[in-house]
């Protein structure tokens, strides 16, 4: 049987799928869930000007993310008021959690990882079997389903999935915890979207967490935030399965090379300056 995607990498160097349009059968995907009725815990943060993305986000979620499955939406926001009432299918529900404001939104963008710990230990561990953590400027534009399921999922950055790894934008300098030297690395993962079953990615927030804020003892911000450790994370805990970067697309880069065949969750565009509070 020839291979069907001869074009792209479909598995890495310890065998987790690398997963692509044309690797994986979706109704046999479905069938083989179709009496799962677990929990698909999912975060997203919409603090400050970023609550304006979460109709759009919700709505197209609604549409193509996990659908037929249990969802349970964690949405942490500073304006739970300006949370938009949308209307989800059975099974699928939304709880908000009031977090503050911070004046930089690196920190906003950084201080996930604390607050997505909390969760998981006073509600998600109780409840979940998978949790996934997303940016919320984004959109679904196609099928995002339970391919996606597995110990500890990275998702390959869009910017850099074709580059050779030195050209990694990896945190570079030895006094972050973020630390990747030349010569070393896989993936270039998004921070955008991981996840996983609940105890891996609690593993995964908690040592982001440490240290990030051992970063900031030392008056160091890695040069992508919270992005640098997940990368430097996933490289001492490989991810068990890898999603391509139709998972997470940036409009930015047009439609993208022939290696991408469907766009499914990609950001909004918007005026950095005027959104980002501080930059
Ligand atoms: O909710 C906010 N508010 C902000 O002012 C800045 C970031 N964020 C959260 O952090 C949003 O959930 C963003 O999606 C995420 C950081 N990611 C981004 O800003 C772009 N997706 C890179």
């Amino acid at each position: 049987m020839e291979p069907k995607r001869p074009d792209v990498l479909t598995i890495t160097p310890w065998l987790a799928p690398i997963v692509w349009e044309g690797t994986f059968d979706m109704a046999i995907i479905k069938e083989s869930f179709k009496f799962y009725n677990g929990i698909i815990a999912t975060t997203v943060f919409a603090v400050a000007k970023y609550t304006r993305y979460l109709q759009d986000f919700l709505e197209t979620a609604e549409k193509h993310y996990m659908v037929g499955l249990n969802v349970h939406f964690y949405v942490f926001t500073d304006q739970p008021a300006a949370v938009p009432n949308v209307t989800l299918a059975a099974g699928r529900q939304i709880s908000i959690i009031k977090v503050p404001k911070f004046s930089r939104w690196q920190e906003i963008s950084m201080r996930r990882m604390e607050f997505i710990q909390v969760a998981i230990e006073e509600r998600i561990r109780h409840e979940a079997d998978y949790l996934f953590c997303v940016d919320v400027d984004m959109k679904f534009h196609s099928h995002v389903g339970a391919e996606i399921l597995g110990k500890l999922v990275g998702v390959l950055n869009p910017w850099l999935h074709q580059s050779a790894r030195d050209n990694f934008s990896y945190e570079r300098r030895l006094i972050s915890k973020a630390y990747i030297p030349y010569g070393q690395g896989d993936y270039y993962y998004a921070g955008g979207f991981f996840g996983g079953h609940v105890e891996d990615v609690y593993k995964l927030v908690t040592t982001c967490r440490k240290n990030l804020e051992a970063d900031k003892l030392v008056e160091v911000e890695a040069k992508w935030q919270e992005e640098s450790h997940v990368n430097r994370y996933m490289l001492l805990n490989k991810p068990t399965k890898v999603l391509s970067p139709e998972y997470l697309w940036d409009e930015e880069l047009g439609s993208g090379g022939s290696e991408i065949k469907i766009i499914r969750y990609a950001t909004v565009r918007k005026n950095m300056k005027e959104v980002r509070e501080n930059i």
